[in-house]
This record gives structure tokens, sequence and C-alpha cells, in this order.
């Protein structure tokens, strides 16, 4: 046992000095070369730069194009075509922007690489060469940010009194729908009034909720502004409605809104995306809990007259549910004797 540690200690050690002496007639001739003596190796550095550039610039290409089909269609509201704008035109100049620096790093090496012909020149500062690229990007950026400001000032501006009012309500997990009825107002609501029957906790003391109709999808007629108030019960949920790039977070008891006006139809959409499956959806953008997943609701959009149609179709809240208001009376007594007793 001893011994055969002892020879192969033996043998580590000679393959040790082997390699050392191997390293140190590597160093020596590599001292006795000419320093200043470029190799051939500067060339091949010199072109891997600009053989670099074209690659990367061939794989952001293609990588572009394969995402592409995965875009979302043209945005089917009057606003999302204005932020689509936006994003592009911020795009265009910040893609202007990487292709002409990367031009420029890229090449550079290629053109100047060492020359013993050439010498470097020592070039330290320049004021006026710093106040130009500080002060080109900041103006850039101030008029981007500028003209977004602008439109989500529009975007976010009070409703018009003629939008038509749609409730969406977040829960764990679906989305609850109502709309207001004949009187085109919405009724009051209190989470205390949420039970079994009255998901959406609809206040009926209060005479505007009598006509109000909960729905099982979005329907909207095309042309027409909506104004979306939205609330949750439990947890922060995000009503997100991508074709209309509409994004807006429903939070427990702090309600939100936002206005848009749909300007294609489910089915002109349809033609367009050349796929007669094709559906709006509203989905829950935030991640809310294990059933997150499910909280997705179909958006129609349709003309007026078809909106009238499934509109004549729908049956108010309390009419679905004859015997509520029997229930709600003997609560109110309950809570009237309750208040009394104190
Ligand atoms: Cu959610």
């Amino acid at each position: 046992m001893t011994t055969a540690l002892l020879i192969a200690t033996g043998i580590i050690l000679i393959v040790a000095v082997l390699a050392l002496v191997y390293r140190i007639i590597n160093l020596v001739g590599i001292a006795k070369e000419d320093s200043n003596k470029v190799t051939f190796s500067n060339k091949i550095n010199g072109a891997l730069f600009p053989i670099l550039l074209v690659v990367g610039l061939g794989l952001i290409y293609w990588s572009y194009n394969d995402a592409s089909q995965y875009f979302l269609p043209e945005a089917a509201s009057i606003h999302g075509k204005e932020t689509d704008a936006l994003f592009n035109i911020t795009l265009g100049v910040v893609f202007a922007a990487f292709v002409v620096t990367h031009l420029l790093l890229f090449t550079f090496p290629f053109f100047f690489q060492y020359s013993e012909k050439r010498k470097a020149d020592f070039y330290p500062h320049n004021d006026k060469l710093e106040i130009a690229w500080t002060a080109v990007p900041a103006i850039v950026m101030a008029v981007l940010v500028i003209f977004g400001w602008r439109a989500w000032a529009d975007i976010t501006a009070p409703a018009s009194d003629s939008a038509l009012q749609v409730e969406l309500m977040g829960k764990q997990f679906a989305w609850e729908i109502r709309y207001p009825g004949k009187d085109l107002k919405l009724g009051k609501y209190d989470v205390a009034n949420i039970d079994n029957t009255n998901s959406m906790g609809i206040d009926f003391d209060d005479v505007n909720a009598n006509d109000d109709f909960m729905a099982r999808e979005i329907v909207l007629p095309v042309g027409k502004e909506v104004e979306l108030k939205i609330r949750a019960i439990d947890v922060i949920h995000s009503v997100f409605l991508p074709h209309f790039r509409v994004k807006m977070d429903a939070v427990p008891g702090m309600p939100t809104r936002f206005k848009f006006t749909p300007s294609i139809t489910t089915s002109e959409m349809r033609t367009k995306t050349n796929n007669p499956k094709f559906n709006y959806e509203l989905a829950c953008t935030e991640v809310c809990g294990y059933g997150h997943f499910g909280m997705r609701r179909i958006v129609k959009i349709v003309s007026q007259a078809e909106y009238d149609e499934w509109l004549m179709k729908q049956k108010s809240w309390l009419e679905k549910n004859p015997d509520y208001m029997a229930t709600w009376e003997a609560k109110k007594a309950e809570k009237d004797a309750v208040a009394q007793a104190r």
C-alpha cells in the first residue's frame, strides 16, 4: 500500500516537473521574439468584428421576423392606433440609434486595426461634441415623453356623458360583467350585499339598479365610446383587452376606469386576420392566484343594429332572480331592527 502511494506520488511529481519545463521553454521563446512584431491575429481579430456585426444584425432580423407571427393584429380601437404609432416611433428612433452606434463600434476595429505605418492620435476632450451628444438624445427623449404624456392624458380623460357604461368586477377567479338597463345608468353597489345570489353586491335600494343586467360576455357596438368601471373584491386583478390596447388594474376598495372606442367589429377582424375563429378577449393580466388562467371572457364587437338586438334579449338581474326582492326586504327589516335595538 505504502509502495503504491510512493510510486503514484513520484509519477505526479515527474509529470508536474515536465509540465513546468515545457512552460518555461515556451515563455523563453515568447520573450526572445520582437515585441513590436504584429502577428496575423491582428488581421483576424480586425475582420471578426464586421463579420460579427453582419451575423448579429442578421440574427436580429431573423428573431423579429420569427416572433412576428405572435404579434397582435392591428389595434381595434381609436386610441389603440395612437399608442401603436407612439410605440413604433419610439422603437424606430431607438433602433436607428442602435444600428448607427453598432455600425461604428464594429467597423472601427477593422478600419483602424494596428498598422506600423500609422500612429494613434490622442484626443482627450471636446466640449462641443459632448454638448451635442448630451443635448440631442435629451431633446429626442423629451419630445417622445411629451407626445406619450399627451396621449395618456387623452386616453385617461373622463368619458363623455353619452358613453356606454359597463362594469367589470374581478374576483378569484372570474370576471363579473354588469350593464345598465334601459335607463343607461348603473345602479350603486355595496360589497356588504354580496352573497351567493347577488355576486356583485348590487344595491337595490337604488332605483337605477332595478333594470341592470349581468352578461356572460362583453358585447359592444362598434364606434361607440365605452366607459369601463372596474373593481375587484379580493386581490388585485387587471383588465386586459389586448386587441384594444386596454390595460387597467382592478383594485379592491379602489375603483378604476378606462374609456375606449372599438373601431373594428369581430367579423371584420376575422376577415383581416384570415381566421374565422378569431375572438376578442378580456383576460386578467395580474397573477392573482391558482385559477388566474381561467379569467377569460369573450368580447364581441358588433354593429349598432346587432347590439340593439342583443340588448332586447337581455333580462334584468331582478327578472332572473324573482324571489330576491323578498329576501332583500327581509334583510333590510332585520338590519333596521338591529339598528333600532342599539
Ligand atoms: Cu385575476
